[in-house]
């Protein structure tokens, strides 16, 4: 070996050294975060695989926290509370109309923590596929909690989400909802486990989105009535708004509930899609507790009871089976129609409290409310 060889792999052996303390994008890395800087400097260099676990505390970003990195079915980027501390992102000390988190990114899971105070929207989840979203919160914000938007939306889960008093003051509460699938497409998005409530406008909005949306196992409850002592107040307060903007879709609710709210409890907004609504229940709404007058919606196993307007106004094109509305079918007894329980803390798993609220029974109609 020549004297020149031997530098050139000594230099070779020692810049190896250096590079291998390094991560590289192959390589998944654990990102222990305590503060907003560091926080959103982890969420902007996430790469596949990375695991963000940030500490207990209320962190105060400048700056709408967003990321444009996919992870991967088999290596996601993951964004969670250290352990089982609680960790809430608040909005008071971002510009007027930012976000709090945005994402337009593939293949994140995002768990255990609140987005609070939000001068705008607080999650906005753009053009996404393949995220995961568990016990989170989006709470008293100024537009709504949580949003799925942009073509490309696809294969999206929302589960055990918490999303409340959110409020458009600028808008009177004209478009504050709790949980908006709205302006996109894409199959395979599923809302579980939601509690949706107290919002100005509405609880779910699938306003102007082209593709089905299921959801299940979820609550809507006392949206758009005007808890702002706002005059000029204009929340629509539909528990369910399942359409809009001429779209023809056949969105799933199943086993479901609606109550309270200051519109209908479900309904089609103009869709006049074959939308399936099945085994829900709908209580003491202001107005119908099933308006489906356009739409060619199956509804099956639904039960309506207190609600202003009536149970249910339904088209010539509206299939109705096995409602406690369509002849033979009997309304079972409610159980409690007291709901405090049903915003009691959630289980240690995430899922819903154990309430007996609007409970029958019935293995056959109305939600089972769990
Ligand atoms: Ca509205
Ligand atoms: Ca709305």
């Amino acid at each position: 070996m020549s004297r020149r060889t031997a530098l050139t792999v000594l230099s070779a052996l020692s810049l190896g050294v250096g590079l291998a303390a390094l991560p590289t994008q192959a390589q998944a890395a654990t990102v222990v975060v305590s503060n907003s800087t560091d926080l959103s400097n982890a969420i902007k260099n996430a790469t596949a695989g990375t695991v963000i676990q940030v500490r207990g505390g209320t962190y105060y970003p400048t700056a709408t926290l967003q990321s444009t990195a996919n992870g991967s079915s088999s290596a996601p980027i993951t964004l969670t509370a250290y352990g089982s501390e609680t960790v809430k992102i608040d909005g008071s000390s971002l510009p007027a109309g930012d976000w709090i988190f945005k994402l337009t990114a593939d293949y994140w899971n995002v768990s255990n923590m609140t987005f609070q105070n939000s001068p705008d929207s607080a999650v906005v989840c753009q053009s996404c596929t393949g995220t995961v979203w568990n016990n989170i919160k989006t709470i008293n914000g100024k537009d709504s909690g949580f949003t799925l938007t942009g073509d490309g939306t696809v294969n999206n889960t929302v589960k055990n989400i918490d999303s409340y008093g959110n409020y458009d003051a600028a808008n009177h509460g004209e478009n504050a909802d709790g949980i908006a699938v709205k302006f996109g497409s894409g199959t395979g998005n599923l809302i579980t486990g939601a509690r949706l409530y107290n919002n100005s406008d509405d609880g779910i909005d699938f306003w102007s989105f082209s593709s089905p949306v299921t959801v299940e196992h979820t609550w809507s409850m006392g949206n758009g009535v005007n808890r702002w002592s706002d005059s000029a107040f204009a929340g629509d307060g539909n528990g369910y708004k399942l359409g809009g903007d001429g779209e023809v879709v056949a969105h799933v609710i199943n086993n479901s509930a609606a109550w309270g709210n200051a519109g209908n409890g479900f309904t089609e907004n103009s869709n006049t899609g074959a939308l399936v609504i099945n085994r829900t229940t709908a209580y003491a709404n202001s107005k119908w507790g099933y308006y489906f007058a356009t739409s060619s919606a199956k509804l099956g196993k639904n039960l309506a009871v207190s609600n202003g307007s009536g149970s249910v106004s339904k088209g010539s094109k509206v299939t109705s089976s096995g409602n406690n509305w369509d002849s033979g079918i009997s309304t079972p007894a409610f159980k409690s129609t007291d709901a405090s329980t049903a915003y009691n803390a959630r289980s240690s798993s995430g899922t819903l409290p154990a309430t007996t609220f609007l409970t029958t029974g019935s293995t056959t109609i109305g939600a089972t409310m769990n």
